[in-house]
This record gives C-alpha cells, structure tokens and sequence, in this order.
C-alpha cells in the first residue's frame, strides 16, 4: 500500500528549480521571464522575455539579404556571408521592454499587461552597424537611419496602421555610429533563436527594447527624422518643452532597481536574515547606487552591488535584511541611482503615457 503522505513527486524531473516563462499573448506569442526566479547575471536565451508585435517571420540564412539604401553613397545588399566576414563584436546588454510594468498602472492600462519580467540581460555577438554604413557610405543629409524587421502585419484599433506595415524604427545618426550598436547573429554564443530575431538583430545598447529591431531586413537612412508608426502612435511619450507636450519617440532605458525575492505577497519569517536580491539597470550609463527601505520609504540603507559596473548591463545587488521581531506586513522598497545622478522617481509621471514604468513600486510581504 502507497501511504497518501509518502507520495512524492520525482525529484528528477526537469522543473524542479525551473520556473516556466509566462505567456502574456498568444500569437504572436510574448512572453515574460518570471522575475521572482531571478538567480543569474546572464539570462538564459529560453528563458528571456518575447516581445513581437507580428507573426515570427522564418527566414532561412541562405534566402537572407540586408539592404542598405536611402542618403547613402551607395545602396549595398548584403548576406549572412558577406556580415559574418566582418569584424565581429561582443557587447553585454539589458533589454527591457518600455512596457515593462504596466500590470501595476492605475487605472488599467491597454497593451500587454507586463509584471517586472520583461527585461533580461545577455551578451551580443555582431557588427557594429556603424561598420556597415561605412561601407554603403553616409550622404551629408543623413539625419535619422530607419531599421526595418521582415515582420509586417495591421493593427486594425485605434490608431490603427495604414493597411499591413513592416516594424520598423530609427536610430538617429549619431548614436548609430557608436561602436556598440550592433547587427547580432549571436545571443548568448548561440546563432539567435527564431524568437529573437533569428538571424540577424540590431541590440541598441541602453535604450529600450523596441530600438533593437529582429528579423533585421533594411535600413533607410532619412534626411529627416522618422515619424513612423511604431515610435509615433506606439513607444511614444510626451515630453514638455517650454510648458508644450511634444510627442517624443522613446529612447534610453530609465534609471530602476527590481526586487526578485520576497516576491509579492511571499511571507517570511519573523526575526531572521533574508538576503534580499534584484536587478538594476540605467540607460547609457552604469548604476551607482541601489537603496533599500523595509519600512516604506522613511528610511533607505545601501544595497551591495555584485559584479562590474558595464555600461548599458543591469547589475546584480543584494541586502541583508534582519526581518522584524513581530509579525505583519512590511512594505520594501528599492531604488536605484546611476552614475549620471538619475534616480527613480517615486511618483508615476502620466506624461509616459502606458510606457517607461520607473517609478518606485512597493513590494508588500508578510512577516510570519
Ligand atoms: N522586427 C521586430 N523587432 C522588434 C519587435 C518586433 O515586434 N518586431 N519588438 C521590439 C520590442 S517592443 C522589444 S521590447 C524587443 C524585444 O526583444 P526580445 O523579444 O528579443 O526580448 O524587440 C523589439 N524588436
Ligand atoms: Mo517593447
């Protein structure tokens, strides 16, 4: 006879200390890293947030072709050849989804309701673009260059696009010609999953997701600025000069510290050292400081930071914390500051509209 109590599960299976990924969408399938489960510098390729607006597009390397082509000395097409036989580059960079958050907006926002995992963190093997538009050679005009994905599709609500469009967005000129922006084959030293834009991306160091365009198919380059759909009626935020809100295409990644552990709601034991831990992450620069409050927000003490300051990579912290004497719900708190003096505010600024979610967010847990 089996006794009910002795039954266990077997202790071999594959999910044991692996929390699954969290589906948001189903086709286009977008997913979210559960950010609780947060235990590495590096994100895992399977185990990094999915965000495509459009159907996967399959591309095979053979069929692949990037053109080059707008205010350029000469337009050029190129194949997965032609880049792998350029000099290749690693960089270190944090995507995070400019969404990233949203679940936690009141009111309700619309668009996919993201709790803290749509960021990760990996390393990019690629050119740098700016080596490819050397070659095609920028006019004296070019202003903005346009990236575009294989991806199309139509947004049929409001605001919808005019009929089926390619995602595309843009880079403006100085930035693209910085040596760490790259056209990936690679994530993590493998080939680029399908997901993630298999097989060439650009990775814009710094700025948020949106900017590192999958499925990497053309680049126009504009003697204007780009005002196209998806950094317009999409990935847009109001931004105020001389008191007139200007719409304003998203860029860097803003300043922000995440909890993984305690989790929301997690309960944790009376008068005990828990080693809370988390992520932070800036634009650009490089994070200079993450505080944490354990008694919501009158009081901040300094988290340790682990690992190396990389420009444009989160870092890893963690802090001690000696949990109270009696039970009850505690509110904790972090905050991050990075080297340029950016804190995170700790109050929501609507002018993002439903994007760049920074602001600080109390996480409650239940002392036991
Ligand atoms: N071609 C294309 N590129 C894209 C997207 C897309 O839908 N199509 N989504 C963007 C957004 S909003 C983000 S946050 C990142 C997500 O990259 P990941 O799916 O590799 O995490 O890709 C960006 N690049
Ligand atoms: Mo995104």
């Amino acid at each position: 006879l089996l006794a009910g109590g002795a039954w266990r599960f077997d202790e071999a299976s594959s999910n044991q200390d692996r929390f699954g990924m969290v589906m948001r969408q189903h086709q286009p399938d977008n997913l979210e890293f559960p950010f609780a489960a947060t235990n590495a510098y590096i994100t895992p390729n399977e185990r990094f947030f999915v965000r495509s607006h459009f159907e996967v597009p399959r591309i095979t390397t053979e069929t692949w072709r990037l053109k080059i082509e707008g205010a350029v000395q000469k337009s050029l097409v190129l194949s997965k050849a032609d880049l792998d036989a350029l000099p290749q580059r690693d960089v270190t960079a944090t995507l995070e989804c400019a969404g990233n958050g949203r679940v936690f907006l009141v009111p309700r926002a619309k668009g996919l309701l993201w709790e803290g995992g749509a960021v990760g963190n990996a390393v990019w093997t690629g050119v740098p673009l700016a080596d490819v538009l050397k070659l095609a050679g920028l006019a004296p005009e070019a202003v903005d260059i346009v990236l575009e994905g294989a991806d199309k599709g139509a947004v049929n609500d409001d605001p919808k696009t005019p009929g089926v469009i390619q995602f595309a967005r843009s880079i403006p000129r100085a930035r693209a010609l910085k040596p760490d922006v790259l056209l990936a084959t690679k994530m993590n030293g493998q080939p680029l999953p399908l997901a993630h834009g298999f097989p060439v991306r650009a990775v814009v160091p710094g700025w948020y997701g949106v900017a590192s365009i999958k499925w990497l198919q053309r680049i126009v380059v504009l003697d204007r600025l780009f005002d196209g759909y998806h950094q317009t009626m999409d990935y847009a935020i109001f931004e105020r000069k001389h008191g007139l809100p200007i719409l304003t295409p998203l860029t860097q990644m803003q300043v922000k510290a995440q909890i993984a552990r305690p989790g929301r709601f997690e309960t944790v034991p009376v008068g005990h050292d828990y080693v809370m831990h988390g992520a932070a992450w800036t634009g650009e620069g490089t994070i200079g400081k993450v505080e944490v409050s354990t008694d919501g927000g009158r009081q901040w003490s300094s988290a340790e930071l682990l690992g190396e300051a990389i420009p444009a990579a989160w870092r890893l912290w963690q802090y001690r914390w000696h949990t109270p004497a009696t039970s009850g719900t505690v509110k904790l708190m972090a905050r991050a500051t990075d080297n340029r003096g950016n804190r995170q505010p700790m109050e929501r600024d609507n002018d993002r509209r439903t994007y760049m979610i920074n602001h600080v967010m109390p996480v409650e847990v239940e002392v036991h």
